[in-house]
């Protein structure tokens, strides 16, 4: 029997790992020291971190250009990503994939693609050949709210569920595509319906608990390789770090854009690792489950240990 206190003390270093690693590539970015662009993922570690929690090693995941809480929380290191992010030899990946493609496949991260919807058909494939090879691995493969859009994501649910793949699709829906809301920019599309019209179990997380989201993808995990089914995971997430732009619309700076560059609200020293007071901020969700003195601790200690991988 897995005790839950323990349990959730480790989950937190790893969420807070996850934070303080990307507030110290925010940090170098903010500086203008990157060459390529990086799409930071501040608001996504707890869902990073539970997916990682229910990998087994023969599973492979698949990922999209906000890669970056998947990639550090497969790894639990920053410094071979943050030297791929400047395009060193040293880096995870020798420099080959930057940011948008950054793969890890000795942690299964096998294929990672910024081309909007490819990752969905190059997991049917996957999964495919997982199927053929008779591996016990699963396909686990992420998409934008964005994505729904692309004719791949649809096909792609009709090749898992024509060929009775096991599968988990996760649709991370921060309600933005590029620098707008989904509202400003199409209809709504919802994902339950969708997926139920392809006859594909429909399952929505929210609220950032990581034991709950853990618990229920392990189940969801198991269900999908008994039944060799895909089930669709809508997480609600909310892109955390306001960076302000400016634009023709808005000279004084009032443009929120959520997709790419440095957010330069957030702020390193910050402890603990807080972005904003509510539960889309996976920091706040954790400080209400173990409080903030313990927080401080396990966030000091990360914090440490993180500038002592860097130095
Ligand atoms: C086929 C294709 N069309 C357009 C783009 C440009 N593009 C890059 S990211 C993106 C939207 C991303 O939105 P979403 O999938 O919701 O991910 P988010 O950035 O919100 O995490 C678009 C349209 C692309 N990369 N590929
Ligand atoms: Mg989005």
């Amino acid at each position: 029997m897995c005790d839950v206190m323990t349990d959730l003390n480790s989950i937190t270093e790893k969420i807070l790992q996850i934070r303080i690693a990307q507030m110290m590539v925010n940090e170098n970015y903010k500086d203008g020291q990157f060459k390529i662009p990086i799409h930071l993922a501040f608001g996504h570690e707890t869902i990073a971190v539970a997916i990682n929690e229910i990998m087994d090693d023969e599973d492979k995941l698949i990922l999209t250009h906000r890669n970056i809480a998947y990639n550090l929380s497969r790894l639990g290191k920053l410094r071979p990503i943050m030297d791929e992010y400047f395009l060193k030899s040293t880096g995870l990946d020798s420099a080959k994939s930057g940011s948008m493609n950054l793969i890890n496949p000795s942690k299964g991260i096998i294929y990672t693609s910024s081309i909007l919807g490819n990752n969905f058909s190059v997991a049917v494939g996957i999964a495919m050949s997982l199927k053929i090879k008779q591996k016990d691995g699963i396909t686990i493969v992420l998409g934008g709210d964005g994505s729904l859009e692309e004719g791949s994501f649809h096909e792609s649910i009709l090749m898992f569920k024509s060929l009775n793949l096991s599968g988990l699709l996760i649709i991370e829906n921060n309600e933005w595509s590029m620098a707008t809301k989904i509202s400003e920019r199409r209809i709504h599309i919802d994902l339950e319906t969708f997926a139920k019209s392809y006859n594909v179990k429909y399952v929505k997380l929210s609220g950032n608990n990581p034991l709950d989201y853990i618990q229920k993808l392990k189940k969801l995990k198991d269900l999908s390789k008994k039944s060799n089914e895909l089930i669709c995971i809508e997480v609600m997430v909310n892109t955390l770090g306001d960076w302000i732009m400016t634009n023709d619309q808005n000279p004084d700076g009032k443009f929120i854009n959520y997709h790419a560059g440095p957010a330069p609200t957030v702020d390193v020293k910050t402890c603990p690792a807080l972005i904003k007071e509510n539960n889309s901020d996976p920091i706040f969700v954790l400080i209400n489950l173990l409080g903030i003195d313990e927080l401080n601790k396990i966030s000091d200690r990360i914090r440490h240990d993180l500038e002592e991988e860097m130095k």
